[in-house]
């Protein structure tokens, strides 16, 4: 059965990674989408491929979700595009560097909490009453096996992925009274441009993370947004960890021969 056709996802972080393959599987499924990222011109191309592959409606959006004024001029735009979301994909985040905290950037930690908690609150505040208006609704924030284990360096990463969870728990309990669930999945090594951006472009850095075993690929994330939002209305999945065969925890892992 297909629960997500005709249904409408805003997505956002929509421009690379596993914010740009759930929008490719959720189109795939029939689902309208509206897309959201910094990068206007990546959600421009993904939007045309996307209507033209597969008919559907394909609203697309640059948004900072650092910026609560550029959150709340998406809400104005997408209201009077008159089409709203039924599931909320809270996907934009990001890490940068590996310092410890005694030599860490407080750019960077800005940076990291403004994007991975503050705006996934600022997104999460602006549409939740939309979708409860609606009726039946789904959150999805995607969170990290790094809310689940620290490890050295990822101190302030760390922390943001342990508050989506923490946030996805509360998100639920506040909701209890109404159609909306609320989900986390937490993914294991996956590899997007993650690495690319923690390591601000150093390419052979990036590629030594994902060099080890095999990793994730987006789209097998994707693949476990679509099955938590086609569940049936009754099913909750309040959490869904989802790793590489190979990486058992961030530390023990099976490495491949080179
Ligand atoms: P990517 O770097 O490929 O994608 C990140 C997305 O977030 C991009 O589309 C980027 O778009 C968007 N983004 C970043 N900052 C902002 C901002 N200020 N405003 C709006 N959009 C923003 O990495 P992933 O696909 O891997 O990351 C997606 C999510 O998955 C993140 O929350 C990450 O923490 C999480 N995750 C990733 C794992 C991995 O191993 N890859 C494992 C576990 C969790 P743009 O730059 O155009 O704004
Ligand atoms: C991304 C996975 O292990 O680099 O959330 O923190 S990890």
């Amino acid at each position: 059965m297909n629960r997500v056709k005709g249904k409408c996802a805003l997505i956002t972080g929509a421009s690379s990674g596993i914010g740009e393959a759930s929008a490719n599987i959720l189109a795939l499924k029939g689902c309208n989408l509206i897309l959201t990222a910094r990068r206007e011109e990546k959600l421009k191309n993904l939007a045309q491929k996307l209507k033209k592959m597969y008919g559907v409606r394909v609203d697309n959006y640059p948004v900072d979700v650092r910026e609560n004024r550029s959150v709340e001029l998406l809400l104005e735009r997408v209201k009077a595009a008159k089409i709203m979301p039924d599931f909320l994909i809270n996907n934009a985040g990001l890490a940068l560097g590996l310092e410890g905290v005694q030599e860490g950037f407080i750019s960077k930690w800005d940076t990291m909490i403004d994007t991975n908690l503050k705006g996934l609150l600022y997104i999460t505040r602006a549409f939740l009453p939309l979708m409860i208006e609606k009726g039946e609704g789904h959150v999805i924030n995607i969170g990290s096996t790094a809310g689940w284990q620290t490890y050295p360096g990822g101190n302030v990463y760390n922390a943001t992925k342990f508050g989506v969870r923490a946030l996805s728990d509360a998100m639920s309990l506040d909701l209890v009274d109404t159609d909306i669930k609320v989900s986390c999945i937490a993914p294991g090594n996956c590899e997007t441009d993650f690495s690319l951006v923690r390591f601000e472009g150093d390419k052979s850095k990036a590629d030594e993370v994902y060099a080890k075993y095999k990793t994730l690929e987006a789209k097998d994330v994707a693949d476990a947004i679509f099955y938590i939002l086609n569940t049936p209305s009754h099913v909750n999945i309040p959490y869904l960890r989802i790793m590489p065969k190979a990486q058992r925890s961030v530390y023990i892992f099976k490495e491949k021969k080179r």
